[in-house]
């Protein structure tokens, strides 16, 4: 009967930035109560999602990017969803750091969560040139994915659908990652160990979680171990294991983080679909017309005709000015030398300053061609 009363919860975990505080406004309408989780101040955001007529507990997770023992953020997330065991744990994925994202939904999965992805943010990863085959992901990963872009609200309402379908049919894929011969033969022997020696433990969390843990050297599930009663006996096990494979394959956590990655980038390579960004801006434009062999020809005409009108209206006064000042002052001037034989006049004024002041009353033409020229060259 309480297990019944029981109100149905489900909480919101995600990598930092991906979106988290936008989908926890759409689920549950903005209306929040937020407090600290017990004993540190980071903050806690509890709403209310209403669907079909049934009230559920929404509650914000702190970004993570994976659920180890060293940050109070990733131990708070996984505290919560081991004591508290939401129905539901909805794994916000950043569509454009999938990479990362992965890492902490396949970490929630090996905890043994009831897991949904919510791939966020697909409208930037299109705007990237990235599509992600999300059909191929949630066949791979074995639980529903739901793409959704909470800037603009698209898929909220199928997100909404796939919660509540979670609730009732339970996915649980602790299995995800394969470490290989070895060390899977360890975490089997480990898992026994568990199962016999601490049978409540393994109720609480799946004891494969607990022999990676154990392996991986995690502080506060080896703290957690040691204080049973039959703790002891567990952690010698372990520590046998981890010396074993440790000569064989280093640094065991390292190792284990290593695998996990590998797993991550083997569904990334299988899911993402770089595909050609059609992005046309007006100068692409310009340039197909203006630079098209047929239709381009008359737009070149044009340009030329009005270089050479712009070269000869603009220069105009200066042409006029150059010949006033050279074909007319000049000549004057020197016609009107007095003593100059008229030979050397002639010759001075209608020669030498007549043939170059002809030349000179081209140099505002040309100067103004080029530097049309220059223009359209850059435009
Ligand atoms: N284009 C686009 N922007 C998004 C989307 N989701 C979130 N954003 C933007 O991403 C930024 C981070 O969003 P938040 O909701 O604050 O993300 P968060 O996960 O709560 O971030 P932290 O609490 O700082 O870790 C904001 O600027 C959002 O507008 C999306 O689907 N599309
Ligand atoms: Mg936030």
């Amino acid at each position: 009967m309480a297990r019944e009363s029981r109100r149905v919860k489900i909480a919101l975990a995600g990598i930092p930035n991906v979106g988290k505080s936008l989908i926890f406004n759409r689920l549950t309408g903005g209306r929040a109560w937020v407090g600290n989780w017990p004993g540190v101040t980071v903050e806690k955001k509890v709403g209310t999602l209403r669907v079909n007529g049934a009230e559920i507990k929404v509650v914000d997770l702190p970004g993570i990017y994976s659920l180890t023992a060293y940050s109070v953020d990733e131990l708070i997330a996984r505290n919560f969803i081991v004591e508290e065991k939401p129905d539901v744990v909805v794994c916000i994925v950043s569509a454009i750091n999938l990479e990362r994202s992965l890492y902490l939904a396949l970490s929630l999965l090996e905890l043994g969560v009831n897991v949904i992805i919510d791939l966020n943010m697909v409208d930037l990863a299109e705007k990237e040139g990235c599509r992600i085959d999300y059909k191929k992901l949630e066949s791979l990963i074995g639980v529903p994915v739901v793409p959704t872009v909470a800037t603009t609200g698209q898929g909220i309402s199928r997100l909404k659908e796939a919660i509540v379908k979670a609730i009732h049919e339970k996915k649980v894929q602790v299995r995800i990652v394969d470490y290989g011969k070895i060390v899977e033969e360890a975490i089997s022997k480990i898992e026994e160990a568990i199962k016999d020696l601490a049978p409540k433990l393994a109720e609480k969390y799946p004891a494969r979680w607990i022999a990676l843990k154990l392996l991986e050297g995690d502080s506060d599930i080896v703290g957690k171990v040691s204080k049973l009663p039959a703790g002891k006996e567990i952690i010698d096990k372990a520590n046998q294991l981890r010396e074993v494979l440790g000569k064989k394959v280093g640094d065991l956590e390292s190792y284990i983080v290593k695998q996990r990655y590998e797993r991550v980038l083997e569904i990334v390579k299988a899911v993402v679909e770089k595909v050609a960004v059609l992005r046309v801006s007006m100068t692409d434009l310009l340039d197909s017309v203006l630079t098209h062999k047929i239709v381009g020809i008359p737009f070149a005409l044009s340009a030329i005709y009005l270089l050479f009108r712009f070269a000869f209206e603009v220069s105009a006064p200066l042409a006029d000015l150059v010949d006033v000042a050279i074909n007319s002052y000049l000549h004057d001037l020197v016609l009107g030398i007095h003593g100059l034989p008229d030979w050397l006049s002639s010759f001075l004024a209608d020669g030498v300053i007549a043939g170059v002041g002809a030349v000179l009353v081209f140099l505002p033409v040309i100067a103004f061609f080029f530097l049309g020229f220059a223009i359209l060259e850059d435009v």
